[in-house]
């Protein structure tokens, strides 16, 4: 457990005091106990045995290496003494008891409790709709480098296309592309040329799911898949969905997304003269390096730790966090058996850095997130170093470990029944 939270619980709802005739001295207290059956009802009885009125538990498996619960206990004390000896009584029956909160703090609701110092992030999966026109530069105009940059007629088509992520609201189908011609025979040239390597260099996850796309989703050498078919799949297999988008997000936004398991997809292709290149996402790297992996449970997951952990986090978390996305969902490589495999996007649909990764000639190092969270990298060359994880489920563990010592002063979690995040306001 950390030290005693920034923001102290506190019940909004109303509640019977045990005097009405005085001011109850509202309380919350924090014990761990471990998993033993009747543990929790002894620590309740003791409680209710001095005649105090309980308005909230709440419960998580603790952060210990003992499997703990932490309960968080609300109750409304006659005085300030009844609140020590709640403490006192507690400490024979539990662990780590520190009471967090007591008297004159007003009821309030966490979201204006973290208004000033936290940045602001999506609650609900509609404040997605929020990011639609926030892209960076290559979203509408193409940097000088791009290959398309000076083809007026690419450059039109491109709009159309984004267009639709510009107008896109959550809920709506995506709307269906009619690719042309040309972008169907780029589109050939790189599915040629990666399934050819895919058996060899991809992890079995990807190998896995890929059969499954050409039977459900229109994969194949002579047709773009669409996202909105893609996307339903994907909500079958892990729940995550794809969202239009139209270039490249902030670190922030587009990491926030994934809290949400939503993965914001563009939907144009590269430009026909160098189909083997591009320098930014398009629909090629989304459709063939992506995709198969958000299939994915334990992958997905992984996925969804990283976006959690975003959410209001501090711009240079944020930078932390968009380097470990960078080295295992863009560039990640993984332990299969005896073999090292590709399972990162940007690995899996460039077909030059797909070999090169598994060559030996690259520094190879194990994925520890604190250590990969510092490491510079290029943008527009192979990567000097890549970082293997030993499963999705250990690089999953590893990235909430270090998500534990992010500085932030709540915890999130994401509800999907109501596709919104609670905040768990003592960390
Ligand atoms: N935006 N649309 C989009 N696609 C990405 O893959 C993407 C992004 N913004 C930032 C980003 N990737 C990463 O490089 C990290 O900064 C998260
Ligand atoms: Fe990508």
């Amino acid at each position: 457990m950390s030290a005693a939270p920034a923001h102290p619980a506190h019940p909004g709802h109303l509640h019977k005091c045990t005097d009405a005739t005085l001011t109850p001295v509202k309380s919350t207290i924090h014990f761990s106990i471990t998993d033993k059956v009747g543990a929790l009802d002894e620590c309740l009885a003791a409680i209710k045995a001095m005649n105090i009125s309980l308005t909230r538990i709440e419960s998580r498996p603790s952060k210990t290496a003992e499997w703990d619960y932490d309960f968080f206990v609300d109750f409304d004390a006659a005085n300030s003494e009844q609140v020590a000896q709640v403490a006192k009584t507690l400490e024979s029956l539990a662990k780590q008891v520190h009471v967090v909160g007591t008297g004159g703090v007003p009821d309030a609701k966490t979201s204006a409790d973290l208004a000033d110092s936290t940045p602001w992030f999506p609650r609900k999966m509609v404040d997605l709709d929020t990011f639609a026109d926030k892209v960076l530069e290559m979203g509408e105009e193409l940097d000088a480098d791009h290959p398309g940059a000076k083809d007026a007629v690419y450059r039109a088509r491109r709009s159309e296309i984004t267009n639709i992520a510009k107008t896109y609201k959550t809920g709506q189908p995506i709307p269906h592309v009619a690719y042309t011609d040309v972008e169907i025979q780029t589109w050939n040239a790189v599915f040629n040329k990666l399934t050819t390597m895919f058996p060899s260099h991809a992890c079995r996850e990807h190998q896995y799911v890929f059969p499954l796309l050409i039977q459900n989703c229109g994969y194949g050498p002579d047709n773009i898949p669409q996202l909105d078919g893609v996307s339903k799949f994907l909500k079958d297999c892990t729940g995550f969905t794809l969202r239009p988008v139209m270039g490249l997000l902030t670190s922030r936004d587009f990491l926030n997304g994934l809290a949400f398991r939503v993965f914001h997809s563009t939907q144009y292709i590269r430009h026909h003269s160098k189909p083997l290149y591009t320098p930014e996402p398009d629909v090629c790297h989304e459709l063939l390096g992506h995709v198969p992996l958000f299939a994915n449970p334990d992958f997905a997951d992984f996925s969804q730790e990283i976006g959690l952990a975003s959410l209001g986090a501090s711009d240079s978390d944020i930078e932390r966090l968009a380097t470990i996305y960078w080295f295992t969902v863009e560039f990640g490589i993984c332990r299969q058996g005896d073999q090292l495999r590709a399972y990162g996007a940007g690995l899996l649909s460039s077909f030059g850095e797909l070999e090169y990764c598994l060559s030996g000639k690259p520094e190879i190092r194990p994925f520890e997130p604190a250590k990969v969270a510092l490491q510079k990298y290029p943008i527009t060359e192979y990567q000097p170093v890549y970082f293997v994880a030993e499963s999705f489920k250990d690089a999953q563990l590893r990235v909430r470990e270090f998500a534990n010592t992010c500085n932030r002063p709540f915890s999130v979690r994401y509800n999907a029944y109501t596709e919104s995040i609670e905040i768990l306001d003592s960390k």
